[in-house]
């Protein structure tokens, strides 16, 4: 699939056309979950990757063979991919499913069922900033501009993808009507062993002490960065340009202050409060 330089405008928001399509789109909001299905829901850089290796292990009870074997759009697909049809058609339990898209465009085909949801959210400062150094390898986003530039674009939610503000209000705003977690990046980076043992529970998914202890040490940074199934570097150079970056490239709670110029922080700050002013959540802009 080539398409790099166009986007498929869906609902109001712009989605790389590489990777999404109309008939893709449909298919997402037409889908039909299973009780059994598990759905990892993120605003892009937001700890998704991570998500999709711990549940993968919690699902394979700790055995490292599928994480290291098959790449993470196969084994954990992106429902709203063009690829994501063929992949689970003949897959009917046991399944990660991700997306990135916002609440309304799932909502009809997720209240059929009783899938359990994981939201994975990340203080909106180091998304910024992830997104920012992921639009420069990554040739189906346009070029990014200065920081600045796409900061203000973020803000607005002129971005691919939309509005950070709007998905996690919107998904949010409606956890009471599913199977729902809220869990956070910096939570994951605070204390994974703790994270995994959360989200075991919510999955009712008991596993032995030893056997947290391997998935905590498969999923660190620096186990991740170098499993070639997870990292990208799969990806053709037409496609992600390695020169110009690395998808595993901080994994950082605080990155923000290497990027933002006091004024920015304080116009940031200012527009967060505004638009975050119902929400009751409390991040870790730093650790
Ligand atoms: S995407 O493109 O939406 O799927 O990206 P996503 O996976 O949501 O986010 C990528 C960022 O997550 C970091 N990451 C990790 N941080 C800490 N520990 C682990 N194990 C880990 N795995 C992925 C990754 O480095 C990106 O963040 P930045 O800040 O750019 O380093």
């Amino acid at each position: 699939m080539a398409n790099l330089n166009i986007a498929l405008q869906y609902s109001g928001i712009n989605f790389p056309g590489h990777l999404h399509t109309l008939q893709s789109m449909h298919y997402a909001e037409e889908f039909k979950f299973h009780d059994t299905d598990i759905l990892i829901v993120t605003y892009p850089k937001s700890g998704t990757t991570w998500m999709q290796e711990i549940l993968t292990l919690i699902c394979s009870d700790g055995n490292q063979a599928p994480a290291k074997t098959i790449p993470n759009w196969i084994r954990t697909p992106w429902i709203e991919h063009y690829y994501c049809e063929d992949i689970l058609q003949d897959k009917l339990d046991n399944r990660i499913i991700t997306t990135h898209l916002p609440f309304h465009i799932l909502s009809k085909s997720l209240k059929q069922s009783n899938a359990k949801v994981i939201y994975v959210a990340r203080n909106p400062m180091d998304v910024v900033v992830s997104f920012y150094h992921f639009h420069k390898m990554a040739k189906f986003l346009p070029e990014p501009g200065t920081f600045g530039e796409f900061l203000e674009k973020f803000l607005l939610g002129k971005v691919h993808f939309g509005s950070w503000f709007e998905h996690i209000k919107d998904w949010l705003s409606h956890r009471e009507e599913f199977n729902f977690l809220f869990i956070t990046y910096e939570e994951l980076k605070k204390d994974l062993r703790s994270s995994v043992e959360k989200l075991c529970k919510f999955l009712e998914h008991s596993l032995l002490p030893d056997v947290v202890d391997t998935i905590v040490w498969h999923c660190s940074f620096t186990n991740m960065k170098d499993n070639q199934m997870i990292n990208y570097t799969l990806v053709p150079n037409e496609i992600m340009d390695h020169q110009r970056g690395k998808f595993m490239r901080k994994g950082k709670v605080g990155d923000w202050k290497e990027h933002f110029t006091e004024e920015q922080k304080q116009h940031f700050e200012k527009v967060f409060q505004e638009k975050m002013r119902e929400m009751d959540i409390r991040f870790i802009w730093s650790l």
